[in-house]
């Protein structure tokens, strides 16, 4: 099973208590790993954020990933970071964070897809599969068939993230993506641990062979 299976990336929006809450309930529904996601709030809040959560991930052996910030993730002794392309550099973020955690990077053309191959990264975040109202601004929208040339080209893990869904999942997790990352799917849930739950065993039937 790879480690970014199921990938929950936490709504910005959402209160303390509420992210507790999801994170809680999404680990009891076997996320395998976490991305705290901040985009409206400083950088003190983002720290408390990361500690706030980082015992719950600690007792289930979840990584927890920091979304765009090096400096907080060490601090807080995070697994690793997600930058996107106007982030930190790649090479300065592998420099500070070392050999050991855990560096993904988003991945928006084809352009970006073949610089890529050359960076000292884990994993890629192929963004965006489909238009999402939880983010707007996405540059390029992959489909099943550019995830599916993607995954032909590229050596190291995909995590799949943008507009999936219950109803289009199975569809995605057939193409034997190593990962597939979700806000709204998990968080806007009314029973999260349900809801992770009954998304897992999608995935994971899906791959089954034919
Ligand atoms: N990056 C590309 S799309 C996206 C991010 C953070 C949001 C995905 O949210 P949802 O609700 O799973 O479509
Ligand atoms: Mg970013």
């Amino acid at each position: 099973m790879s480690p970014y299976e199921l990938y929950l990336v936490t709504d910005d929006n959402q209160d303390l208590d509420t992210l507790v809450r999801v994170v809680t309930q999404a680990v009891a529904g076997g996320v395998t790993m976490v991305q705290l996601r901040e985009k409206h709030h400083d950088v003190r809040d983002f720290i408390r954020r990361a500690r706030a959560i980082q015992p719950i991930l600690k007792a289930a052996n979840v990584p927890l990933i920091i979304n765009d910030r090096v400096d907080v993730a060490l601090a807080v002794n995070a697994d690793g970071v997600h930058l996107g392309q106007s982030d930190m550099p790649v090479h300065d973020a592998r420099y500070l964070l070392g050999p050991e955690k855990i560096l993904g990077l988003s991945i928006e053309s084809w352009q970006q897809l073949e610089e890529a191959k050359h960076l000292p990264i884990n994993y890629i975040g192929l963004s965006a599969i489909y238009p999402t109202p939880t983010k707007t601004n996405t540059q390029y929208h992959w489909g099943l068939n550019g995830l599916k040339e993607a995954l032909a080209v590229y050596d190291k893990p995909i995590v799949a993230i943008g507009g999936i869904r219950h109803d289009n999942l199975a569809d995605i997790a057939a193409t034997g993506v190593h990962g597939i990352a979700l806000v709204s799917a998990i968080s806007h849930a009314d029973n999260v641990t349900q809801a992770t739950r009954s998304l897992k065993a999608v995935i994971q039937s899906s791959r089954l062979p034919a």
